[in-house]
Parts: C-alpha cells; structure tokens; sequence
C-alpha cells in the first residue's frame, strides 16, 4: 500500500507535466527570478500556458512588434492601450492570488495570440 502510495506521488508531477501540453509549456525565470513570456514571433506568447506560485512575477517582454497584456482572472492587469509596448519593451505584473488567468494580446487574439496561466496556492508555514 505504500509502494502503490509512493508511486502516485512520483507520477502526479509527469501527469500534471503532460497535461500542459507539448513544446513551449516550460517557463524560464530571469536572473532576478521573474517568469518570462516572450512576445512577439509569429504574434503568439510563449509560453501560453503555464503555472507559477503565487507571489511570483511575470514579466512579458516584447521581442518584435507592437502588442499588449490584458490579464483577466482573480486578479486583472493590463499594458494599456491596444499595441501600446513597443519592441524591446516590457511589462511586468505581480500575482498573489491563486486561480485561473487568461491573457491575450488585443491587437492580435484574432490570430491566436492568447494564453492561460495558473497561479498555484503556496504551501502554508
Ligand atoms: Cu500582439
């Protein structure tokens, strides 16, 4: 019973891994520790889908183009205005509520460049 315990615990993290979808799905964390969604190619966030913990920092950097950040969910951010970041601009957003988030790029949803994040609840203590 406890080897059959032992191996849930060890799989959750590959089902949850496999559920994120294919390539792209990792996020990386800048040298201060930030989350990194790149914009930019072919009008798309990437990654688009991804989880965080809460309290963690986002921070979606324009590599070509005009785009913005419309964040919806437990908590709303936004850029500004349609295509108001330029390229080489950033925009960087706090999370400290944990639940669903979906983000899109207003100038460009049409061709698909939108995403969803979760910001997972810490672990008390
Ligand atoms: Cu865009």
């Amino acid at each position: 019973m406890m080897k059959l315990a032992l191996m849930l615990a060890a799989l959750v993290p590959l089902l949850l891994a496999g559920c994120s979808g294919g390539g792209g799905s990792a996020i990386e964390q800048d040298a201060q520790g930030r989350y990194v969604v790149e914009m930019g190619t072919g009008n798309k966030f990437s990654p688009s889908k991804f989880t965080v913990p809460a309290n963690s920092t986002i921070v979606f950097e324009n590599r070509g183009g005009n785009h913005d950040v419309q964040v919806t969910g437990p908590e709303g951010f936004s850029s500004g205005a349609t295509a108001q970041l330029g390229d080489g601009e950033e925009f960087p957003i706090t999370v400290t509520k944990p639940g669903r988030y979906e983000f899109a790029c207003t100038a460009h949803h049409g061709q698909g460049m939108v995403g969803t994040f979760t910001v997972a609840a810490n672990a008390t203590g």
